[in-house]
């Protein structure tokens, strides 16, 4: 029914250059939108400055067929995404000003049709404001979404290190502003996506992707509270948890060492802002979830006190299960603390990444190798469970102190 041959994409992050580059093989010609040169530059070369299954391999494919190119500036497109980040600020409130600077910058290229999509995960009403901030800049928009532009909200729901599967095979949401802006986002998305797309408002999308990941988050917390309890009471929350999802409508999930990444422990405070005295649940897990890395820190200086001057393995920064991917991270968190707080050798494995933080450096952490770490450590504190970290056969672990948050190392107790 509508059809687009250009898409300008302003965001070229985790979400943002995925999604560049499934439109460019689809066959629409991409413009790629980011601030950071550094990244413009290297897209421009083929090669991802993030780390990604495969985007590399498709990102080279579409660049060098002159599908997708990059740069710091938008252009004229048929349709515009935005896929900018939504950080919160210190008090817990969604940051909209990366939102906010991208549709302003898209504002002097909108032309008469033009499909304007908020992928961005937002607090209710987020889609309204970008509107609104659209029409503050062009005058001559005003009170025109739905017949003289378009907009909707699609939030994306990709799994980081399954992004480019998901990306076509997940079932997506269609808020538009009005009913005929959502057969237009679908209609884009039609391009690529093999899942079904469910059309509905914007405020309806908006809230729906905040309630997905708060019920990860919910449940997750729950996890970590069994784990806590099981600590007190002596029980291992391994066999706890294996044996109550034997439980044909139970399914707990795993206890870690706290919530990472830029998503879960960020978008349910967007639904505890907008309904503080009704979100109570919401708000208790993510304390819950905030409060396990403080958890497993006072368990490694517990173990750490038996010692004169132990060496401490750390086993994993990132954030979850073999990506490179620190932001947010109660791995990097943890290990941070007790290299700052402990007197005594650090030593950090993690195999997705080539250099550590600086700040690690800064305080004289080692990078180390799997299996020497585990030959000179007198603690092994299991944080991410990278596949590497899975292979690892429990006699290599017998005469360590083990305290492993992910429940991988059978002899381990857990945390
Ligand atoms: N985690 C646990 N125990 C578990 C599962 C996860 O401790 O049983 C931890 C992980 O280690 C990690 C954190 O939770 O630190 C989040 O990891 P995740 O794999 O649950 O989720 P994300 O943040 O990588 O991606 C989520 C996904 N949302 C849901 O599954 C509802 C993804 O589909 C979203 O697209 C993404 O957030 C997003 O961009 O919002």
């Amino acid at each position: 029914m509508y059809t687009y041959k250009s898409i300008c994409i302003v965001g070229l992050g985790y979400i943002g250059l995925p999604t560049a580059a499934v439109f460019a093989k689809a066959g629409l010609q991409v413009t790629g939108v980011d601030v950071n040169p550094k990244a413009v530059d290297s897209i421009n070369k083929g090669k991802a400055h993030i780390v990604e299954v495969d985007l590399d391999g498709l990102l080279q494919g579409v660049v060098s067929a002159g599908q997708l190119k990059a740069q710091t500036v938008p252009e004229k497109a048929d349709a515009f995404i935005i896929a900018v980040p939504t950080p919160f600020t210190d008090t817990l409130k969604p940051d909209l000003s990366y939102i906010e600077a991208a549709t302003r910058s898209i504002a002097p290229y909108i032309e008469a049709g033009n499909l304007i999509i908020l992928e961005s995960t937002v607090p209710p009403g987020a889609t309204d404001q970008m509107v609104a901030w659209l029409e503050e800049e062009r005058s001559d928009l005003r009170g025109g979404c739905g017949t003289k532009y378009f907009a909707a909200h699609c939030p994306e729901r990709v799994l980081p290190g399954r992004v480019l599967i998901e990306l076509v095979q997940n079932d997506r949401i269609i808020g538009g502003i009005t009913n005929d802006c959502a057969l237009r986002a679908q209609a884009l998305y039609d391009v690529f996506v093999k899942g079904e797309c469910f059309l509905t408002n914007a405020r309806t999308a908006e809230m729906a992707k905040l309630s997905e990941n708060a019920f990860r988050d919910v449940n997750i917390a729950f996890a970590n509270e069994l784990s806590l309890i099981s600590d007190r009471l002596d029980i291992d929350v391994w066999e706890l948890i294996r044996l109550a999802n034997r439980h044909p409508r139970v399914n707990i999930l795993q206890p870690g060492p706290g919530v990472g990444g830029h998503c879960i422990a960020v978008d349910p405070w967007f639904i505890v802002d907008s309904a503080p005295e009704e979100a109570r649940l919401i708000r208790a897990a993510r304390e819950v979830n905030d409060s396990k890395p403080e958890h497993v820190i006072k368990k490694v200086k517990k173990a750490a006190a038996k010692f004169k001057a132990p060496t401490i393995a750390c086993f994993g920064l990132a954030f979850k299960a073999d990506i490179d991917d620190l932001r947010t991270s109660p791995a990097l968190m943890i290990t941070e603390r007790l290299a700052s707080e402990l007197d005594c050798r650090i030593l950090v494995v993690e195999p997705n990444i080539e250099v550590l933080p600086p700040k690690l450096a800064e305080l004289k952490v080692e990078h180390a190798e799997l299996t020497d770490a585990i030959e000179k450590a007198d603690i092994l504190v299991l944080l991410v469970d990278h596949k590497p970290f899975k292979r690892i056969s429990s006699e290599k672990l017998s005469e360590k102190i083990v305290i492993d948050t992910r429940g991988i190392w059978t002899n381990a107790s857990p945390a």
